[in-house]
């Protein structure tokens, strides 16, 4: 059943929408980002999007898709089991926690000006439901506070709408159960802290089982390899309390990885597997028609006054078009991509070595994308490298959920490292954050037409280029074809 969401532009920032991890099933028309499946919508105008929701179930969530604009329009979308499925646990009430940043000023103006002296912006603070917490300067006024009853259990929606910043998260004296990512239910996990990158959304379900007299924060710290003096390494907090009105001591804090603790996270990923129940059946695809070994990877340009900060798929980095790709493949107008994008990278190297050869670091500029036939089965490894500076990188698929079958620290190893892939309950994501000098492999189906973004979710990596376009051509089957284009589109 589609349902439908306006999108109304009134101030003089244009906003495209997308469905985070909603697959719009033949319907790109309704995806949103900017230049890739339509023109973004003018300061004033108004763009009408349907929503097609299908196999999702739990948490996924909304956003603007045009420069750093998402930073403040996104929301969360719940997607409840239909009758007559059922969750596979039970819980007495739920929280939607939305963890992102704060900016002191117009987030427009500081891109620009980001742009102009080639360096990262850096947000004035993290957030749990818009607001910093009590560690930061004048906002304890206003810090969230979930209220619980003791002897209840809590189902927690958490998305990370951060900009560029995977995040711990914990709550104090309390342990989560994660029972679902991106959408999907996964086994539960019993943690102290979850890990979760840009564009991830974990469900937790929570134990109201501590002394209720006392007050307990929760907390999230970004996850940060870069020099930290660059960065905002504060965490944001917000307060969970229960139904008692006699607390005297202040909040006890959880206990958090520290902010580089590549183990930490690592550690919690690799827990992550699908439900894979007789209710929640997987379906991996076992044999693959199409492979692609994807280098993720920092650049830098050098000419003789300065160097521009750049970022690759297997060495291109993406050149935003002048009007739409999803336009141009439909109307089959040239020269505004290339279809060429290369199944591997231009060069094999040792992509995780400490002190990388300088003379790899320049990409080419191109707009390249990957053309598939409908109903190919994808593999596509994503390998991180070293050049410029090692990260973690959530690389995000519109139109797909995929399966994540394998992951590893260090450079991929075609002959070895498949024996080691995971094809009984791998988990099913939207998002995967490749891990830092490591790689993960994922696998999906093609049989979603037609145009879908694929990106890192660092939003300073996307600007820089770390994106590419997977085309799905149309199936034979009338089922397997792209809907027909909106009435009206936005024009460039
Ligand atoms: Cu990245």
């Amino acid at each position: 059943m589609p349902s439908y969401s306006q999108a109304a532009s009134e101030n003089s920032w244009r906003k495209p929408e997308i469905r985070h991890g909603v697959k719009q099933p033949r319907n790109p028309w309704s995806d949103g980002p900017a230049y890739i499946t339509q023109c973004p919508i003018q300061p004033g105008k108004m763009f009408k999007y349907t929503i097609l929701l299908s196999s999702e179930e739990g948490t996924v969530w909304w956003h603007a898709h045009d420069d750093w604009n998402r930073a403040t329009v996104h929301g969360a979308i719940v997607v409840y089991p239909k009758p007559p499925n059922c969750y596979p646990f039970k819980y007495h009430q739920e929280f939607l926690l939305i963890l992102g940043e704060w900016w002191k000023r117009d987030m427009k103006e500081i891109l620009e000006e980001a742009i102009q002296a080639q360096n990262d912006p850096v947000s004035d603070a993290f957030t749990i439901n818009g607001q910093p917490g009590d560690l930061y300067p004048c906002s304890k006024s206003g810090t969230f506070r979930m209220v619980v009853e003791q002897g209840k259990r809590y189902l927690l929606r958490v998305i990370n709408a951060a900009m560029s910043n995977s995040l711990f998260f914990s709550i104090s004296k309390h342990q989560l159960m994660v029972v679902g990512s991106d959408g999907s239910y996964v086994k539960p996990i019993t943690t102290d802290y979850i890990l979760i990158a840009p564009g991830e959304t974990m469900d937790l379900l929570l134990e109201a089982n501590q002394n209720p007299t006392n007050l307990y924060y929760m907390a999230a710290r970004a996850l940060v390899y870069q020099n930290i003096a660059n960065f905002d390494i504060n965490a944001t907090t917000a307060i969970l309390t229960y139904t008692s009105n006699c607390h005297k001591k202040p909040p006890s804090f959880p206990s958090l990885p520290f902010y580089n603790d590549t183990a930490a996270a690592t550690n919690f990923t690799s827990k992550l597997r699908s439900l894979a129940d007789g209710h929640h059946p997987i379906n991996v695809p076992t044999t693959v028609s199409h492979r692609l070994f994807i280098t993720v990877s920092l650049n830098s340009i050098r000419n003789e006054t300065k160097t521009t900060l750049s970022a690759s798929l297997n060495n291109i980095s993406f050149e935003i078009p002048s009007i739409d790709i999803l336009q141009a493949y439909y109307k089959r107008i040239n020269g505004v991509f290339g279809n060429k994008f290369p199944c591997k990278p231009p060069l094999y190297f040792n992509f995780t070595a400490d002190d990388p050869p300088t003379s790899l670091l320049a990409p080419r500029k191109g707009t390249d994308v990957k053309v598939f036939e409908y109903g190919a089965c994808v593999e596509v490894v994503f390998q991180g490298t070293s050049l410029v500076l090692a990260e973690d990188h959530p690389m995000h698929l519109h139109g797909f959920s995929f399966y994540v079958v394998g992951w590893g620290i260090g450079n991929f190893d075609a002959r070895k490292d498949p024996l080691t892939y995971n094809l009984v309950d791998p988990p099913l994501k939207n998002t995967i954050d490749v891990p830092r000098d490591g790689w993960a492999a994922i696998r999906f189906k093609a049989n979603n037409p037609d145009v879908w973004y694929l990106h890192c979710h660092l939003e300073r990596h996307l600007t820089w280029g770390m994106t590419t376009v997977f085309i799905v051509k149309d199936g034979a089957h009338p089922q397997a074809k792209m809907l027909p284009p909106p009435r009206y589109m936005p024009p460039c």
